[in-house]
């Protein structure tokens, strides 16, 4: 089983570095060449039953993880639940999927047209988890997810990849705090998620997080091609709890904030 899972997570590492550059250097920054261990892998979804969480959590329960946390993130219309494996050295699983009817009539009929271009069979397709689009959109129906969900874009756009891996501070070997991974990161040339604050959580919620902003990268549109916000590197720090065990869930009010790091609005 564990052979599998590291594929799996293989390839949608090799989906991911195709549009995140930044990542590979990134990675070398913190790792001086080893391998890093990742906290979690982050996806996007609707909420339509065709592509629902569900649909992506199917592929992990397949592999021995299990369904381990909701959350809800009422301003960005958004549901989501994470899943763990048994072997706590492979990566969690975060799943968001957007509340499609909470939206304008115009973006739900684009919403749904794109959804029912989808063969019936790529969600139980084994490359589902790293298969990108499985429709077109022009950059005029793109800018119109935007306006209303930054979300809702960056997946029409993009559609079902990993939107950002995370380091495990816990598991680096020359660094203890977030701080310095900050530092690093940012003495590297990288920019860093700043809405909220760098850090987002504390010790006293069990995890604190940072992020990359996302890469800019060209996505062919049906009509042109524009550069936009592509996928981004996460670092997390967990504690333990009372009991002596590491947190191994999500902190909403920051996880609210992570998500911006795909927003274009915050770029450059
Ligand atoms: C997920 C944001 C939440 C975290 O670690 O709290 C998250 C996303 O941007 O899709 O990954
Ligand atoms: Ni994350």
């Amino acid at each position: 089983m564990k052979k599998q899972v590291t594929e799996l997570f293989e390839n949608i590492w090799q989906q991911y570095l195709a549009v995140t550059p930044s990542a590979d250097k990134v990675h070398q920054l913190l790792g001086a060449g080893n391998d890093l261990i990742n906290d979690h892998v982050a996806y996007r979804t609707f909420n339509i039953e065709k592509v629902n969480i569900d649909k992506l959590s199917a592929h992990l329960l397949n592999l021995g993880y299990t369904e381990c946390g909701q959350y809800e993130f009422k301003a960005k219309k958004l549901n989501a639940k994470h899943f763990e494996h048994p072997d706590d050295t492979l990566p969690k699983v975060f799943i968001s999927e957007l509340i499609v009817e909470e939206f304008s009539t115009e973006v739900q009929a684009i919403i749904n047209r794109i959804v029912a271009k989808m063969d019936s069979s790529v969600t139980t397709d084994s490359n589902f988890l790293f298969s990108g689009t499985h429709w077109e959109i022009s950059y005029d129906e793109y800018k119109t997810l935007l306006n209303e969900s930054e979300y809702a874009a960056w997946l029409a756009a993009w559609g079902y990849r990993a939107n950002h891996f995370t380091v495990s501070i816990n598991h680096l070997n020359d660094f203890e705090c977030i701080d310095r991974v900050n530092t690093v990161v940012k003495d590297g040339g990288f920019k860093l998620n700043s809405s909220g604050g760098e850090v987002k959580g504390n010790a006293q919620v069990f995890l604190e997080q940072s992020s990359t902003m996302a890469d800019s990268i060209k996505v062919k549109f049906s009509d042109k091609e524009v550069e936009i916000p592509s996928c981004f590197y996460e670092f997390a720090k967990r504690y333990p709890m009372a009991c002596g065990n590491l947190y191994t869930g999500f902190v909403a009010a920051s996880a609210d904030k992570i998500f911006e790091s795909t927003n274009t609005s915050l770029l450059n």
